[in-house]
């Protein structure tokens, strides 16, 4: 049956008001400390989206399966589906479909780890804002978010005062942000917030925020995963996933695969498979 909140409920009016307001929100307690310890022990190297392994089958999602559960968090889930879902594909839905564990509406678009900001790490560039995968706009009690990303500590950042940085609402502005303020190693504004995690908190924001990496310059670790997801029809990255590289997964179930369909419209009969079985031809009845 439809919610009748057209954010499914899973948003806090509190928390719809902040991301609205601010641009980012914290989720305390997405992950559990036996998850945070089984990514650490398993993490192999930093990994960003321009420097993907020349072979595929190294990146993060094959590492362990953890790395695959991230994709698709009990804890999370309904918030990103609230956040950067497609309502009125839910809402397509046939007698068929609804019979059937529901696929997430939205697709993942790449991955960021983060393992170098050791020490004296100067700070980096201010980065985001209004562009097209830098959207965000709030229309008939939806949320529409061009890139929206999750991040979780894997250490204690409190030490650093943050390591993540935003500009709170930066995401409406309509005026560039000022030169001066780019490059958080030559100084960090009073208007930058620091936003201090502790493993198992979620950070997401939506990308059109003005956000970036402090100076680190305390001896405590910082690892941090990031998630990055985009509707389904869109892509920020060029280098798409591919479902049938993970289909040998035990692990893997549907909701997880259609994750990591390349961008569509979700259109009946396409190519991509999203499922572990096949859909039938069904009657729309
Ligand atoms: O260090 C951070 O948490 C910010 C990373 C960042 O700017 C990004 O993922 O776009």
């Amino acid at each position: 049956m439809l919610n009748e909140d057209p954010d499914g409920g899973a948003l806090s009016l509190e928390q719809k008001y902040l991301f609205d307001a601010f641009g980012y929100l914290i989720i305390p307690n997405a992950l559990t400390t036996s998850q945070i310890d089984r990514l650490k022990s398993t993490l192999r190297r930093p990994a960003e989206q321009w420097d993907a392994p020349a072979d595929k089958s190294e990146g993060p999602l094959h590492w362990d399966p953890i790395w695959r559960d991230l994709l698709d968090l009990r804890t999370l889930a309904p918030i990103l589906e609230a956040l950067i879902g497609d309502p009125g594909l839910l809402d397509r839905r046939t007698t068929n479909d609804v019979a059937r564990e529901p696929l997430p509406t939205y697709r993942l678009d790449h991955i960021n780890i983060h393992t170098d900001r050791g020490k004296d790490f100067s700070g980096g560039m201010l980065h985001g804002g209004r562009g097209t995968n830098g959207s965000f706009g709030y229309r008939n009690g939806h949320f529409h978010n061009g890139l929206l990303a999750v991040s979780f500590e894997l250490y204690d950042t409190h030490p650093n005062n943050g390591g993540f940085c935003c500009i709170p609402g930066s995401h409406k502005s309509n005026v560039s942000l000022p030169h001066s303020w780019h490059d958080l190693s030559k100084g960090v504004a009073d208007a930058v917030k620091r936003i201090a995690a502790v493993p198992g908190d979620a950070i997401i924001f939506t990308e059109a925020l003005t956000h970036g990496t402090l100076p680190w310059n305390v001896a405590a670790k910082r690892n941090t995963v990031f998630y990055k997801y985009s509707p389904h029809h869109a892509s920020w990255t060029a280098d798409y996933f591919d479902p049938d590289d993970f289909r040998h997964y035990d692990d893997m179930d549907d909701r997880k695969l259609s994750l990591l369909e390349p961008p569509n419209a979700r259109y009946r009969g396409r190519q991509s498979r999203p499922r572990r079985i096949e859909d039938e031809p069904t009657k729309e009845n």
